[in-house]
């Protein structure tokens, strides 16, 4: 399978985030790439390959014209405001307090397009984060060319982007840009696994009234988990997509014996929508080593699930998203992509 890589990902490599109560290093951080990119190369995946450039086109097919426009200077506009430091929201709209109004300062901007202090807006956001979308499109094209698979390596990981915020380390929707280039290609329809731990709010959001595609998530609960006010089990989306959202929310603590059970309802129901292609949003933020997550899957377990996603039987773009136990996080995912390859 090819795998997409750009070096510009370096670009994005913020100082903190607000974790705890505290600031401190972010987990999201460029060495979660290098040790992907180093496995692959070790156990002998092709060389990995740049992206093709693909412009702001298929972006704003899936996100607002002002959010992009947004990302786009917020941080030339925070450095004149503040200085050269990490840009991080700290106000948030709250019940009963109206956002119809863009706030012209970068500080109202932020808290306007945000929803965590977890993400902080750096010098090369911008471009560590096109480059990562470009990954995910051109792994879309080799679909869309015949392959039966592929791996975006991105970074900044995309599944809780919308429309129009940002959050969760994440800036553009690698993913759902992905399944909307291959819709643009011709799949009639497209489904979206997400089997990152943490709710995918972003896709979910960008696809939640879409019946050509469906999005199905195995993740933590958010009665306990990140990001709290996303992936309950009744949101089975909206208009012509009522019914094309299947959230599969799990307790803290789940072992691969339940997840492997729950996936199996997950295939069940991408199988049923018939869709001409799968794109994975691939955390392995599942693993039980994992600093911020509380699940227990074990390494071997990623060799398992990737014949799970192999026995769903469609062409499958892999989008890398969360993970942060950095030196095992090569293997971990890895292991999917093998374990899909060689199922
Ligand atoms: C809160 C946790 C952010 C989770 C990011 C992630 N700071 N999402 O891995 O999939
Ligand atoms: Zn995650």
């Amino acid at each position: 399978m090819i795998v997409f890589y750009s070096e510009e990902h370096r670009l994005q490599s913020g100082r903190s985030e607000l974790n705890d109560g505290q600031l401190v290093p972010c987990y999201e951080k460029p060495a979660r790439a290098d040790i992907v990119r180093d496995r692959l190369d070790t156990i002998g995946f092709d060389p990995v390959q740049a992206p093709e450039p693909h412009g702001l086109a298929p972006l704003e097919r899936v996100h607002d014209a002002g959010y992009l426009a947004f990302l786009q200077t917020a941080w030339t506009e925070w450095v004149e405001e503040h200085g050269d430091w990490d840009a991080l929201p700290l106000n948030w709209v709250a019940p009963g307090m109206h956002r119809r109004v863009v706030p012209r300062s970068i500080d109202g901007r932020l808290g306007y397009y945000s929803f965590d202090a977890g993400t902080p807006i750096t010098a090369g956001t911008w471009r560590a984060a096109t480059s990562a979308a470009d990954s995910a499109l051109s792994g879309a094209d080799r679909l869309r060319a015949g392959d039966r698979s592929a791996f975006a390596l991105c970074r900044p990981p995309g599944h809780h982007a919308g429309k129009a915020f940002y959050g969760g380390y994440c800036f553009l929707n690698n993913a759902a840009i992905a399944a909307q280039s291959l819709r643009d290609g011709g799949a009639a329809r497209v489904a979206v696994l997400d089997v990152d731990y943490h709710h995918g709010n972003g896709t979910q959001e960008i696809l939640w009234e879409r019946g050509d595609a469906l999005f199905v998530s195995l993740h933590a609960d958010p009665v306990e988990e990140f990001p709290y006010f996303s992936g309950h089990a009744d949101e089975t989306g909206a208009g012509a997509g009522e019914g094309a959202n299947l959230n599969l929310p799990l307790p803290w603590g789940t072992d691969w014996a339940a997840y492997a059970e729950t996936l199996d309802v997950a295939a069940g129901r991408i199988r049923a929508f018939a869709p001409d292609a799968l794109v994975v949003s691939l955390g392995a933020d599942t693993y039980g080593g994992d600093p911020i997550s509380r699940f227990r899957l074990l390494s071997e377990d990623f060799l398992r699930m990737g014949a799970a996603i192999a026995g769903i039987g469609l062409p499958t773009l892999f989008v890398m998203e969360g993970g942060y136990a950095v030196d095992d996080l090569g293997v971990n995912v890895a292991n999917v992509l093998t374990g899909f390859e060689d199922a």
